[in-house]
């Protein structure tokens, strides 16, 4: 999948490509999780000018994938690109943003195409391809689940299980932070409010669990391409990513292997679930063992900066004159932390349907689901004897 636009651009475009045809596109759900994505607490007047709905430009008839090339569009309200003074040159780089970065890569003292670009307003053409994407998951209920976990001080400790995240869901839903936890996400609510006084911004980690994701998907050949490996490096893609971890994550390095390893029992009254009947007792591994889902629940978790535009600037300079000068002022948000969580619920989801197809992919749905039935069935009489 590739985007292109800019934040003030026409419109923002999403191209995907390897997508069988036959795939059921259901735009409302896309649309919902771009209008998930344009809330939560702390976000910006952008928006409030925004309203993203996708437009789907090629790729799909009469609502299915056609196995060709698909496009998609978001078109931008706030789009003046070429207006030089409603998107005046920016000469004194906000640390923390691309700016000064992108200047000297682009041999610039101005900050303008490099932010343009940069911005976060372009999550919303990867959300949109990553919730196509979601759609073929779906016919295999393979399942994302993403939320803010924290931020600052405020921390949920709340557990997410096979059985309770779909009501956890429904009061992430019904919270400003996308936090499942009232009282937490009223503290983080808290700690963003602060910040607005104090003319900062704020952070936070964002948690992703993927559930009915059968096992095998990804490999341990490459480096390159085991799982654990492109999810990172897909979370660690998303505007203000700055760290990401698979399962207990970090903790590992406090715990010995006794502590951390998840134990293997085979219940084979249950080979009919997803994971063949392999019960683990824990999940500390995330779902990913040697860089392939073991038929446990996929669980990532992801540490966002805090926004880098903030109200009361930062020591930067003036490129223009090399003199220290406060950090330019661009519209921006005071925390983005319950969209980020959206945006990466989507492009977790995005790669696990990435290693579905690349295991059990073809032209048309039918040979997918062909495929994957095939597959279950090698696999199952080996785990039920
Ligand atoms: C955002 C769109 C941007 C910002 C924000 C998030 O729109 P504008 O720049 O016109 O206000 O509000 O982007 C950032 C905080 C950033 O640092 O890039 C969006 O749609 O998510």
């Amino acid at each position: 999948m590739r985007t292109a636009g800019e934040s003030h651009g026409p419109c923002l475009t999403t191209l995907i490509e390897g997508m069988p045809a036959g795939v059921t596109v259901d735009i409302d759900f896309i649309n919902g999780e771009l209008a998930r994505r344009q809330q939560g607490y702390g976000r910006g007047a952008r928006q409030r000018i925004e309203s993203d709905r996708v437009q789907v430009t090629a790729g799909v008839r009469r609502g299915l994938t056609t196995g060709a090339p698909i496009v998609l569009s978001i078109p931008n309200k706030d789009s003046r690109l070429d207006d030089a003074e409603k998107t005046p040159p920016v000469h004194r780089p906000r640390p923390g943003h691309a700016d000064l970065a992108g200047c000297m890569k682009w041999l610039t003292d101005d900050c303008r195409n490099t932010l343009e670009r940069a911005s976060a307003r372009e999550t919303a053409a990867r959300v949109a391809g990553c919730a196509l994407a979601r759609c073929l998951l779906r016919e295999f209920e393979i399942e994302a689940f993403g939320f803010v976990r924290g931020a600052i001080d405020a921390w949920s400790r709340v557990e997410v299980t096979r059985q309770n995240w779909e009501s956890l869901r429904a009061a992430r839903d019904a919270s400003e932070i996308a936090c499942p936890d009232a009282i937490t996400g009223a503290e983080i609510i808290e700690r963003i409010r602060a910040a607005k006084v104090e003319k900062d911004t704020v952070g936070g980690l964002c948690e992703v669990h993927v559930f009915g994701v059968p096992p095998g998907l990804g490999t341990c050949v490459a480096s390159d391409e085991r799982l654990d490996a492109r999810i990172a490096g897909a979370v660690m893609g998303i505007q203000a990513f700055k760290s990401v971890e698979i399962g207990m994550g970090r903790t590992v390095t406090e715990r010995f292997g006794s502590q951390v390893h998840d134990p293997i029992h085979l219940d084979r009254a249950r080979t009919h679930e997803c994971h063949l009947g392999f019960t683990r007792p824990t999940n500390n591994a995330g779902g990913i063992e040697g860089g392939m889902t073991n038929g446990m629940p996929v669980v990532v978790k992801g540490g966002m900066k805090p926004i880098s535009t903030l109200l009361r600037g930062l020591p930067s300079v003036d490129l223009t004159t090399g003199k220290d000068e406060r950090s330019d002022y661009e519209r921006s948000d005071i925390s983005a932390v319950a969209a980020a969580s959206v945006v990466m619920e989507n492009v977790v989801a995005f790669e696990i349907a990435r290693v579905f197809l690349e295991k059990h992919g073809g032209d048309t749905m039918d040979e997918v689901h062909a495929h994957f039935d095939f597959w279950r069935g090698l696999a199952m009489p080996r785990s039920a004897t």
